[in-house]
């Protein structure tokens, strides 16, 4: 018996190409894929036509799943899911309402993610940016006891903004370099936390740390949390980093932070927009080492976030609960 009523194969749009394992399994998905193909963001008018009628979206940070791109896709979406562990990107009141299930890759990219932001603020400390221009420049001379000085974490307060599950790996990590005190805030205290971070308020933080780290989620309660006011409260000899969202910092505000002096260095990750211009000023700053965005960025941890975007899509068209969902 042959039926013409098979049901069709259920429409999925990816707008990058997944890391090599995860893409040999997400083209052999009984999905009809529709995948830019490209090394670059899928133009916002291709994903709009795209999407409609799809049921499932899978996404990463640059694609803005707003409003305006759920309701192109239709009743027919059941599940969107981000390779990314923040999901400000996404409109997440719209996709509740249209009963669209959210998934996203949380705890698989903690390490790698906690790893470069202890980078970023080593670097930040010891004048990497510096060094290496020197050494690469000619500057690099006869050993001198005054140059390329910077600062050790030993003995040090470490001031945690955002003490999720990358926070905590960070704080873990640079106790290993020898912090001594480590204070935090974010959205509630946490109770397991109890004698080896404190929890503070901004203020206290901003005004003991050495060094101050933001790893917290970008929301209207930290949207340019980081302004002038801010960087005046910290020492001038504390250090910045930031591997979480441009968004927590007003940039212009950090730029003069820098030029006056007011702390001593930062290392971010992540900038207003990105890509940032190659013409920045923060790129003309010595105490100022940026990268492109690359916290997750390790073979492991890119391979599993594939995965579990494929997992969560198949979950959802099935309207099964996602492996890893956003409970919203
Ligand atoms: C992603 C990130 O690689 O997970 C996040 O929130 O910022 C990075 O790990 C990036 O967002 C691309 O989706």
């Amino acid at each position: 018996f042959h039926s013409n009523a098979r049901v069709l194969a259920p429409k999925v749009v990816a707008t990058r190409v997944l890391p090599q394992h995860a893409q040999a399994r997400l083209k052999a998905q009984d999905f009809e894929l529709v995948q830019w193909p490209e090394d670059s963001l899928m133009p916002r008018d291709k994903l709009l036509n795209d999407v409609k009628g799809a049921e499932g979206l899978l996404c990463v940070l640059g694609d803005k799943v707003d409003k305006e791109l759920l309701e192109a896709a239709g009743p027919s979406l059941k599940v969107v899911t981000t390779m990314s562990v923040g999901y400000d990107h996404i409109d997440i009141a719209t996709a509740k309402k249209n009963n669209v299930k959210v998934g996203y890759t949380p705890d698989v990219l903690t390490d790698a993610t906690a790893d470069l932001t202890v980078l970023l603020t080593l670097a930040a400390a010891r004048k990497m940016k510096q060094g290496i221009r020197a050494a690469e420049n000619g500057e690099w001379r006869e050993w001198r006891p005054n140059w390329l000085c910077g600062y050790q974490f030993s003995g040090k307060t470490l001031g945690m903004v955002g003490m999720g599950r990358i926070g905590q790996a960070v704080a873990d990590r640079l106790r290993a370099f020898g912090i001594e005190r480590v204070l935090y805030w974010g959205r509630r205290e946490k109770p397991e936390l109890k004698g080896k971070a404190e929890f503070a308020s901004m203020d206290e933080l901003l005004k003991e740390s050495d060094y101050v780290v933001a790893c917290c989620a970008l929301t209207p309660e930290t949207k340019e949390l980081f302004d002038y006011e801010a960087f005046k409260k910290m020492k001038d000899t504390a250090i910045f980093a930031n591997s979480a969202r441009g968004g927590v910092v007003k940039q212009e505000d950090l730029v003069r932070a820098l030029q006056e002096d007011l702390i001593a260095g930062a290392g971010l990750d992540v900038t207003t927009p990105e890509p940032l211009p190659t013409d920045h000023p923060l790129f003309k700053l010595d105490n100022c080492v940026i990268l492109p965005h690359i916290g997750s960025a390790t073979i492991e941890a890119r391979e599993v976030m594939g995965d579990i975007c494929i997992d969560n899509i198949a979950a959802g068209l099935k309207n099964e609960k996602l492996r890893c969902e956003l409970n919203h």
